[in-house]
């Protein structure tokens, strides 16, 4: 009986043996004759678009608006610039997507764009919930702007006072922490855009505006009468700004991250749009970051060697960008932590800014 049992379950798992194999076969298991998986990359999207997709802001002087000649312009939509210059060889393969605070998360997840660069703060539900955020690239906080015959001075005094801010921002929930931490009586009045809020406020609807620093410096450059207004000091919240990506593609978000990186170091290293090196320069730095040497990863990132040649000369480093947008508006960089971390020509002396991400290697 027992031989008997065994013979049997021998049998038993010779014939489940066969079988496996021949469901291997006809399933095409072996690797040579398996199809060559179909693979869809947002970089190949991009390249076949022949243009890079941004969701941006048109209302933000110095980060993104529409300037005299109706070209969208500023910080923010440089950066968009910068990505189309790597991944298309032409900063001008972009296609603007104005999107108000609001429409930011749905536009994000939507996987629509293919990046935002739009003054946004980096959080962790957005993180989680947006997309990846490539590296900050300007620090900011949230203030206050009141009417200089206001009388106020300080953001304390804000007390039995209307604020308007803009809904669907992280100032809009910083206001309420701020309101709920000091027990103090203000009436929050909400509006959907950046236009609708300051004329809120201009036309004496709420006492108080509130939002990024960088925004209050910004929409008071564009008041018929700047000095009629005071921007308090201090800052109530943490306001990291920089580009975002969809979720599920890391080597777009790795792209996106090295090109921040380029405009970075290429200011670190003081090469402008008009200095870029096509051949070595003996600097090894230097010659990495423009594929004259080496490599960072560019190969693993779809890009070549020489991508960053094509950055640096269509925007410039983060230096140039900067001043071109923001030192015009009055956001002076020296001394802020939109500084460079430290000088270029001496690594370990600190310029005290917090300009700095992950080096090109
Ligand atoms: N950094 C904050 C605020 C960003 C924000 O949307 N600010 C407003 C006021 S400066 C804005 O840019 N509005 C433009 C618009 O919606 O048209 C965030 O990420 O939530």
């Amino acid at each position: 009986m027992y031989m008997k049992m065994r013979k049997y379950l021998k049998h038993v798992l010779w014939v489940g043996l066969l079988v496996a194999l021949a469901a291997t076969i006809a399933c095409g298991g072996t690797s040579d004759d398996a199809p060559a998986e179909e693979t869809s990359s947002r970089l190949a999207d991009v390249q076949a678009r022949g243009s890079v997709v941004c969701a941006s802001n048109n209302t933000l002087a110095g980060f993104g608006f529409i300037d005299t000649n109706g070209n969208t312009v500023g910080f923010d939509i440089d950066l968009c610039r910068a990505v189309a210059a790597a991944v298309l060889g032409n900063p001008d393969a972009l296609v603007l997507q104005a999107t108000t605070a609001a429409e930011r998360g749905p536009t994000m997840q939507s996987g629509e764009v293919d990046m935002m660069s739009r003054n946004t703060t980096w959080t962790t539900s957005r993180n989680s919930g947006w997309g990846n955020f490539a590296p900050t690239m300007f620090y900011d906080g949230q203030g206050f702007m009141v009417p200089r015959n206001l009388g106020v001075s300080g953001m304390m005094e804000l007390q039995d006072v209307a604020v308007c801010v803009q809904q669907g921002t992280t100032t809009e929930l910083n206001l309420q922490d701020f309101i709920n931490q000091n027990n103090l009586d203000i009436a929050v009045s909400t509006f959907p855009d950046n236009v609708s809020t300051n004329e809120a406020y201009l036309s004496g609807q709420c006492d108080a505006l509130t939002t990024d620093r960088s925004g209050l410096v910004s929409t008071r450059a564009g008041f018929a009468n700047p000095d009629d207004h005071v921007i308090l000091s201090g800052t109530i919240s943490e306001e990291p700004l920089g580009p975002v990506v969809p979720h599920g593609d890391e080597q777009w978000f790795d792209i996106v991250t090295a090109v921040m990186a380029m405009l970075i170091y290429a200011e670190a290293y003081e090469i402008t749009s008009a200095t870029v090196p096509t051949s070595p320069t003996g600097d090894t730095a230097i010659d990495r970051l423009f594929g004259l040497e080496g490599s960072y990863g560019q190969e693993d990132m779809g890009l070549p060697a020489t991508v960053a040649q094509d950055v640096i000369r269509a925007v410039g480093n983060y230096g140039e960008i900067y001043d071109r947008h923001l030192t015009p508006l009055g956001l002076i960089r020296e001394g802020s932590r939109n500084a460079l971390w430290s000088a270029a020509s001496c690594g370990d002396c600190p310029k005290g800014g917090q300009i700095y991400t992950a080096p090109l290697r």
